[in-house]
């Protein structure tokens, strides 16, 4: 299935290549494809973003099931009410998820709550499944691990920090580890879908403690899960969008 977007960018596409290109040939093919696909729940302007890795990648420490299921229905769930929570709003459904929820306060009140809720489960989850990988560089380097290590002395010191908040968030939600508008590493513990975009903070690595996350696996055993994240998190993505962080604020 096409998003609007996708279908515009390859229409275009197929104007660029002309009738007689390859490109234009192949188009012919995906649109008499989705033309014949039943129309989904809630199509609308957002997209469930595809895992990148196999859904077996991360285990032991992530297991296959839990993964589909996060991904495959709670995150195709946020998705789907949030393109029904902007269907009658097109010029919502337009905007870049993250400026979606950078600027909820000026979203119509009607639907904010929605909005916040399942728009902050769509971007919190892509940031989240970005952030791991099968081989993860497994410390800090360059500027994020001098900042790291000005804040919080050490590596481990950071961790120990993050895991203890992440060991004692009560209820559903998630622990972030932020930038500030001063440029400041943070550790922030959020409740049920907020993002740190709402707070003015830019996010760059996060632990999802909804117990959809780890249950299944873990149960009640959260410092394990906590544990397992850890084995899993790729440190050369939280540098790269660190760096990224610090030329956009
Ligand atoms: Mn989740």
């Amino acid at each position: 299935m096409m998003t609007r977007r996708q279908a515009i960018t390859t229409a275009a596409l197929a104007l660029a290549a002309g009738a007689s290109g390859q490109a234009a040939e192949i188009t012919t093919v995906k649109t008499k494809e989705s033309a014949t696909r039943p129309a989904p729940v809630a199509a609308g302007p957002f997209t469930l973003p595809e895992l990148p890795y196999a859904v077996d990648a991360l285990e032991p420490h992530f297991d296959a099931k839990t993964m589909e299921i996060h991904h495959g229905k709670h995150h195709a769930a946020y998705v789907a009410n949030l393109n029904k929570a902007v269907a009658s709003q097109p010029e919502l459904g337009r905007k870049d998820i993250v400026d979606l929820i950078k600027g909820l306060d000026k979203v119509p009140e009607t639907s904010r709550l929605a909005i916040r809720n399942h728009g902050g489960g769509h971007l919190n989850h892509s940031l989240f499944w970005t952030q791991f990988a099968k081989e993860p560089q497994v410390h800090a380097r360059g500027e994020l691990n001098i900042a790291i290590e000005q804040r919080y002395n050490t590596f481990d010191g950071f961790k120990k920090a993050f895991v203890e908040v992440a060991t004692l968030w009560f209820g559903s939600g998630w622990v972030w580890m932020v930038v500030d508008k001063s440029k400041r590493l943070r550790i922030e513990g959020l409740p049920n879908q907020d993002s740190p975009y709402s707070k003015g903070f830019v996010p760059i690595m996060a632990i999802d403690l909804w117990e959809h996350a780890y249950y299944l696996k873990y149960q009640n055993r959260r410092v394990e899960y906590i544990d397992a994240f850890f084995k899993v998190l790729d440190w050369g993505v939280v540098r790269e969008r660190y760096d990224a962080a610090l030329k956009s604020l």
